[in-house]
Order: C-alpha cells, then structure tokens, then sequence
C-alpha cells in the first residue's frame, strides 16, 4: 500500500493517524472542552514540622557551593513532573546558615519570599539590599538581579514563591548568573522602597517601569505594617470582612494599587477565633501559608488541618472553605495567579 491509498480499516486509519503524530479529537473531546475546569493538582498541606528537620539535614549535609538553592519544592501529588505545587505556581522552603551566601543570578519567573523564622540575613535585588525579619515579605520580580546573604545567628527559612511553572509553560523561561558571587548594594536599608512608605503619596519624580510593567517598586512590605493594617482593622471588631477569607488584605502595586507582581496577588488574611467560612470556588489556584494559628481548610472531599507554618494549596475551581478553632485568631499568608486569568477574562468564581 503507498502512503496516499485510503486505508481499509479504522485500526489501519488509527495506527496511520498516530504515525503521522496526529489524533482523533472525536476520542478526547470531553477532556479538552471539560464543562468545567479539572484542576491536575490535588488539595495537599506541607506540614512544617516534619520540613523543617529535613532542612536543617541539607544545611549540614550540603553547602551553597553546591547547590543553586538549598530549597525543599513543595511538590504537588498531581504535577510530578515538573514539579510544581499548582499549575501555574511553585512554592519551596528555603535554608540559608549564618555565613552563607546565595550568590546573585536572575531570572525571567517572578518570585517572592515570604520570612518564617530567623533573623539578620539580607536580600539584595537590582542593588537594594532588603532585610529579612519574620513575616516580611520581599520581591523579587523576574529578571532582576538577587542574592541572599546571612550575617545572624540562627538558620534562616522561608517561604519562596514562584510563578516559574507558568512562565515555563510559556516558554519563556531565561537564567542567568551574575558575573560575581554578589552584587554591588546601591541602596542599602530599603532606600528606594522607602519611598514608597507614606499611604497614599508617591515620589513624583519617578514613574513605573516600563521595562518591568506591573511590577512594584516596593521590595519589601514589612511585618510591622502589615501587622499595624490587621490589627487597625479588626480592632473594633465591627468589620466582618470577606464571608470566605475574613479580614483579607492584598499587598499593593502603589502605582497601581494592583497586585505586587503581574502573574501573581499576595494577600494576609486574619481570621477570627471561630471563623466558618462560607464555601466558594474560583479559576484562579491558590497557596497558603499559615503565618500564626491553627484550624482546617476543607477542599472538595479532603479536609487540611493547619497549624503555624504549614503550606497548604487549593487548586483552582476547587470548592473551598476555612474553618477556625474556637480559641486563637489566625493569620494566613496567601498567593494567587488571580491576576494572569483576569487580564485573560478567565477569572470566575461562585459561591456555594
Ligand atoms: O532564591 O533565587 O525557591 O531562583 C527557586 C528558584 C528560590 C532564589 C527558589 C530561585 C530561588
Ligand atoms: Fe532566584
């Protein structure tokens, strides 16, 4: 038979079809056009108790010279391969010892850190150097140059955030390493950032980056702000907030007082002792991170019991709800791809 004669049998027409690496849409056509959203990501917690001790091991058991990033992923049980924690986001605890330095390199993926524990370690991006306290929250948005260095006592962990899988998706994944282990400070202590620090004025002079649009100018939101908003707020305890993530507080872009970064919202959320949050969905995935507290998301059919420091995520269009316990507030850090699928028109959400 010659490659054009009209084959004489459908398991003949299939095997022609997968040689010529093409496929029956009629055989898959529900998977591509679901009705809704099938997210391959699976509700899961990481609970920071038992990371914490597998850190500390690689801190010994492995230098910085080595390793890129002494970083454990938080892998998704649903997206192996690559890893990744929901489709879109990456998240990971990262270790650095007192001495240490995690020499400069940049990349196109956005990140972000989020400070658990430890004291006196320094990140520098694009030259201002950004101290790192417990709860800060630090940018480093793509294609900036940034390096870690700890001159404190204790380890230092945190919290990173990545969009990494999306821009991988994307294909537009670059890296670089800086041509010295650091680079020069330019703006020590926040310099440029400060600028940024007064409410509702900006510096003038300045205007956003055209090269870098949607991203802040602000490297890092510290603790004692974001403490100062969430205590301000429910301090009278008339605010009721939002009715699934209580008193929910999105870091802003002050030049546009969207989110932080253009593919992802980060947000701190206090929720009140006995907080039952009323269930919703959305297309937008999400992370957690439990900066104070303990209670339980429910998603789908599983339930996650968190505790201080554990991670936990909530796929997209999954229907979710958070409970807490009787006594002790809570405070959840969390981060979201909310941003990539409004400015596509795909954001949906519902209440159930
Ligand atoms: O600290 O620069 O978790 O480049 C993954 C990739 C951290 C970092 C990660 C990174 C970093
Ligand atoms: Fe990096």
């Amino acid at each position: 038979m010659t490659s054009t004669d009209v084959p004489t049998t459908d398991e003949r027409a299939y095997a022609d079809m997968a040689e010529l690496s093409a496929a029956p849409l009629w055989r898959q056509y529900g998977e591509l056009m679901p009705a809704q959203p099938v997210s391959r990501a699976r509700p899961h917690l990481w609970p920071y108790a038992r990371l914490r001790p597998v850190a500390m091991h690689f801190s010994r058991a492995l230098s910085l010279a080595e390793a890129e990033r002494r970083v454990l992923m938080m892998v998704n049980p649903g997206l192996t391969d690559p890893p990744a924690t929901v489709p879109t986001l990456f998240a990971g605890i990262q270790i650095v010892m007192p001495g240490e330095t995690a020499r400069a390199h940049r990349h196109t993926a956005n990140a972000f850190r989020f400070i658990i524990e430890g004291d006196g370690a320094v990140t520098t991006v694009n030259g201002e150097q950004l101290a790192m306290r417990p709860g800060d929250l630090l940018l480093t948005p793509g294609w900036h140059w940034h390096d870690h260095a700890h001159q404190g006592h204790s380890p230092m962990m945190w919290l990173d955030g990545l969009d990494y899988p999306l821009v991988n998706n994307l294909n537009a994944g670059f890296f670089e390493l800086y041509q010295a282990p650091v680079q020069p400070v330019a703006n020590p202590d926040e310099a440029s950032s400060r600028q940024f620090r007064h409410g509702r004025l900006n510096p003038a002079w300045r205007a956003p980056s055209t090269e870098h649009p949607g991203v802040s100018p602000v490297g890092s939101y510290p603790w004692e702000e974001t403490e100062r908003a969430l205590a301000t707020i429910t301090e009278a305890g008339t605010v009721a907030g939002s009715a699934a993530e209580g008193i929910l507080l999105e870091y802003s872009n002050p030049w546009t007082g969207g989110p932080v970064l253009p593919t992802i919202a980060c947000r701190i959320a206090r929720l009140r002792a006995g907080f039952a949050g009323v269930p919703r969905q959305h297309t937008a995935s999400t992370i957690y991170h439990v900066v104070s507290g303990s209670g339980s998301t429910t998603v789908g059919e599983q339930r996650l019991d968190w505790n201080e420091h554990d991670t936990f995520c909530v796929p997209g269009w999954a229907r979710y709800a958070h409970q807490v316990a009787a006594q002790g507030d809570a405070t959840l850090f969390s981060y979201t791809d909310e941003p990539v699928l409004r400015v596509l028109g795909l954001y949906r959400e519902q209440w159930l």
